[in-house]
């Protein structure tokens, strides 16, 4: 074998960044990921003899395509689309696809690997994948979208499956272009199966399923409080972004009773000091998912205050939920956040936290949710779909919530398992291990494959 006994972090780093050159968000995903998992690994050496932690970062497959479709004055555009096949080791491929100009190979890759330890968590048989395209459904018309869908799907289709690979919404891919890729699927294999999760309640969608990854959110921000002895009554809540995550994350929160005071958009946030309520919920709610509109609408609605390009973690709060995108929070919003008084933060969104900002709420000792644990409710409830379609029925919405809720406390319960440090837990640590350890085992009994 003549492999050194032990891995040594920089130098896996080192071979992993001069295989993927370039690639800085999955460089950041996966240095998280093997700084806690490595001591662990060093511990077992049959994880190193059969080299799991590069075997864990190297995708199944990669699949790049060609998308060309036309817009409404008939000009033609090319854009490019993907598909991570990331794991297979515990289940078929899942994952979200996302539709945004950001879209690139690195941003997939990191989306794909953090999806391997998320799913591992959810206890469902489920695999790990990510694909998108650098298209941006912002400004485009209906039918505009639904030519760029079937383009997509054409190519695509040839690659998933209901047990291959089982694509979900992402940024940019709501109920509205999932109808549109399943009905394109559909027509290409005269097929009626449940090859997509995130479809709408008429063809096979689950109750719950676009309210879990936010309603996901907050139950697991409840687990961390209540571990504590504390409870969600009368915090003051910061949220970002405003779309599927973001929302459902606001509404479950106002039915706990805390408070959410900011929500936002790429072009700034608002800042609703008398806090959101059921009404104001759905204005946004449907300014967001049906009339496309900009966040500042809701500042001239409700008479509060906007800040064009800003990010809200400079409001004091109780609690900060990023629920946008990746690396929207920095070390600098870090410390504000502590010195404000923030005593936890569940992530909403994949990666919203830069390591340095990481390192700054484990010193202030606050509670830290990373993505893959207080997010999975998404994925968790895209199982269920996945159940209800293989056993042609539909269960009921308090029994899909139900499951929602009992999945969020098992995974802090994984959480603490691994992540119990002296007096603190170490979420980071905990949600790694725990879901490293069953991809893990699965990849050793195959033997190398
Ligand atoms: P949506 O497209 O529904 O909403 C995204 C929101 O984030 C919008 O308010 C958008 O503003 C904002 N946003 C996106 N990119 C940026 C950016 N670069 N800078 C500032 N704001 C931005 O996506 P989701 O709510 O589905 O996803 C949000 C996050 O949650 C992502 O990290 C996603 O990976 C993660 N996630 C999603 C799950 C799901 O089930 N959908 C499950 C688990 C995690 P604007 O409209 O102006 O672009
Ligand atoms: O990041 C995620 O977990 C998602 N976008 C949801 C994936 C899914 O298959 O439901």
């Amino acid at each position: 074998m003549g492999d050194k006994l032990q891995i040594d972090l920089d130098d896996f780093m080192t071979r992993l960044i001069g295989r993927n050159p370039g690639e800085t968000e999955f460089h950041q995903a996966v240095h998280e990921v093997a700084g806690t998992v490595i001591p662990y690994i060093n511990e077992n050496p049959k994880y190193i003899h059969s080299r799991i932690l590069e075997r864990m970062t190297e995708p199944d497959r990669t699949i790049i395509f060609r998308v060309c479709w036309e817009d409404d004055t008939g000009r033609i555009h090319v854009n490019r689309g993907y598909r991570v096949q990331f794991s297979n080791a515990i289940g078929p491929y899942k994952g979200g696809i996302r539709f945004h100009p950001s879209v690139n190979l690195s941003i997939l890759k990191f989306l794909g690997f953090e999806q391997t330890f998320k799913n591992s968590l959810t206890t469902l048989p489920m695999g790990s994948g990510k694909g998108g395209a650098d298209f941006d459904p912002k400004g485009k018309s209906e039918r505009e979208v639904m030519r760029f869908c079937q383009a997509f799907m054409t190519e695509l289709s040839q690659h998933i499956g209901p047990n291959v690979d089982i694509p979900a919404g992402d940024i940019g891919v709501g109920t509205r272009e999932i109808s549109f890729m399943f009905g394109q699927y559909k027509r290409l294999f005269n097929e009626f199966t449940g090859v997509l999760t995130g479809k709408a309640l008429e063809y096979g969608g689950s109750l719950i399923r676009k309210e879990a990854t936010g309603y996901g959110c907050a139950y697991f921000m409840e687990e961390m409080l209540k571990h504590k002895g504390g409870d969600l009554k009368g915090k003051v809540c910061v949220v970002s972004g405003s779309g599927n995550v973001a929302l459902y994350t606001a509404e479950k929160l106002i039915q706990l009773d805390a408070k959410v005071v900011t929500l936002s958009d790429s072009s700034g946030f608002i800042h609703d000091p008398d806090g959101l309520n059921e009404e104001k919920m759905a204005y946004i709610i449907e300014l967001k998912t049906f009339k496309r509109g900009r966040i500042s609408e809701y500042a001239k609605e409700f008479k509060c205050k906007f800040y064009p390009d800003k990010k809200p973690w400079g409001i004091p709060c109780d609690l900060a939920f990023p629920c946008a995108t990746q690396n929207e929070i920095d070390e600098k919003d870090a410390k504000t956040l502590v010195k404000n008084g923030c005593q936890a933060v569940a992530e909403g969104a994949n990666m919203p936290t830069l390591a340095e900002a990481v390192e700054v709420f484990h010193d202030a000792q606050i509670l830290y949710a990373p993505g893959k644990a207080s997010n999975a409710g998404g994925v968790a409830v895209s199982g269920m779909e996945m159940t209800q379609n293989t056993m042609h029925m539909a269960w009921g919405q308090e029994d899909v919530d139900l499951q929602l809720r009992g999945i969020m406390s098992d995974i802090h319960q994984q959480c603490i398992n691994f992540g119990a440090e002296e007096g603190y837990i170490n979420y980071v640590k905990g949600a790694n291990l725990a879901g490293f350890k069953k991809v893990a085992n699965a990849m050793l009994a195959y033997g190398v494959v």
